[in-house]
């Protein structure tokens, strides 16, 4: 639904509607699950906080881009190569969309790039891990992407309508991503006892890091209060963790890998998997760039950025040509 189909914030077509007509409006357009668009009014701080939140995505696609590529010169046949090169791109493709949306909020591209590379807006924590084995390559889209689903259906129902638009072919790809992953991993069980071993290692290695993905448990969430309120967030963090551990549980007994948690265990009562405690110091020393790969990933993104600066240039002259050319 547009916003076209809520009531208009002031009675008289001349009349210049007040502030607090505006977020009258505003609040009614969320109340009724209805959609905010860029040219209507919005808090400032609905605008600060999905900015914060679509850059942290897009940031998040891009670096999520290094893992993976990883792997893709080493991959073991050239059908293993094809998809894994696909998949990358894919997140190449995410990262723009995401950042297309962020625009649609006033937002700069080249400041988030730069915002980026200078640690002034953070990125997923799940990036800063290294993919150490090809298994690795299969156990991101299990888990990784698994997390990515769960916490980014929701967002498909967010209330700023680029950023829900965006997430629907967004999700769509990362099904398949998800896919791949686990049918990579079948493979891999079917084979030799050291391929086996190599996916109980990934899967050993990256558990805990996927639960971390969904952020810090709903007590010392600053944001979710708010952006759940404004209907960015349909679910808190804790929520959306619980989903993705009922989920994975029984995906881990099919493909006959352990997940390295002693308290994993069905509870009744609760109709929910318990599960241990995340180590959230290990998750602080990672947001604040300490974790084992932080300083590796941005510093190829900044050399990335630098490298392809001739390239802009050149579009940018391109662009000036073609607009000098039509005016005359
Ligand atoms: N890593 O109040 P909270 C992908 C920050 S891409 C780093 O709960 P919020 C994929 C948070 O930003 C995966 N930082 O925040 C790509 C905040 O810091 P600031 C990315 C994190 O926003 C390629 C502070 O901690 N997905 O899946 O309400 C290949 C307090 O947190 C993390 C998205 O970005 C973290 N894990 O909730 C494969 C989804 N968690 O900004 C896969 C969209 C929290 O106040 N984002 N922080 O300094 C969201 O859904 C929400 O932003 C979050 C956090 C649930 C992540």
């Amino acid at each position: 639904m547009t916003t076209s189909q809520a009531a208009s914030p002031t009675t008289s077509p001349t009349a210049t509607p007040s502030e607090q007509d505006l977020e009258r409006h505003f609040d009614e357009i969320i109340a009724r699950d209805q959609r905010i668009e860029p040219r209507d009014w919005m808090p400032d701080g609905y605008r600060k906080t999905l900015v914060r939140q679509i850059a942290q995505h897009a940031h998040s696609e891009i670096i999520g881009m290094q893992p993976e590529a990883n792997w893709i010169t080493r991959a073991p046949s050239l059908r293993r190569k094809a998809i894994l090169l696909a998949k990358v791109q894919d997140e190449a493709g995410h990262g723009l969309y995401l950042y297309s949306a962020a625009e649609t909020l006033g937002a700069d591209r080249t400041e988030m790039t730069e915002k980026l590379i200078d640690s002034r807006q953070k990125y997923s924590s799940i990036f800063n891990y290294p993919t150490l084995n090809f298994a690795d390559v299969g156990v991101i889209g299990w888990l990784v992407d698994g997390a990515a689903i769960c916490n980014q259906v929701p967002l498909c129902r967010s209330s700023y309508g680029p950023y829900a638009r965006g997430m629907v072919r967004i999700c769509k790809e990362e099904s398949f991503h998800q896919r791949q992953g686990y049918e990579l991993l079948m493979t891999m069980m079917r084979g030799t006892e050291e391929q086996r071993q190599m996916v109980q290692d990934a899967t050993d290695r990256w558990w805990w890091p996927s639960l971390m993905m969904f952020g810090p448990p709903d007590h010392d969430s600053p944001n979710t209060a708010q952006s759940m309120e404004w209907k960015i967030k349909r679910h808190t963090n804790d929520e959306l963790r619980q989903r993705f551990v009922d989920m994975t549980v029984p995906q881990a007994e099919a493909l006959g890998v352990t997940l390295p948690d002693p308290e994993l265990a069905w509870n009744d009562e609760r109709g929910h998997y318990d599960f241990g405690e995340i180590d959230w110091s290990e998750f602080k020393q990672v947001i604040s760039g300490n974790g084992p790969c932080n300083a590796q990933r941005l510093a190829h993104r900044r050399r990335a950025h630098e490298d392809g600066a001739w390239v802009r240039e050149a579009a940018a002259a391109h662009a000036a040509k073609h607009s000098h050319a039509a005016v005359s």
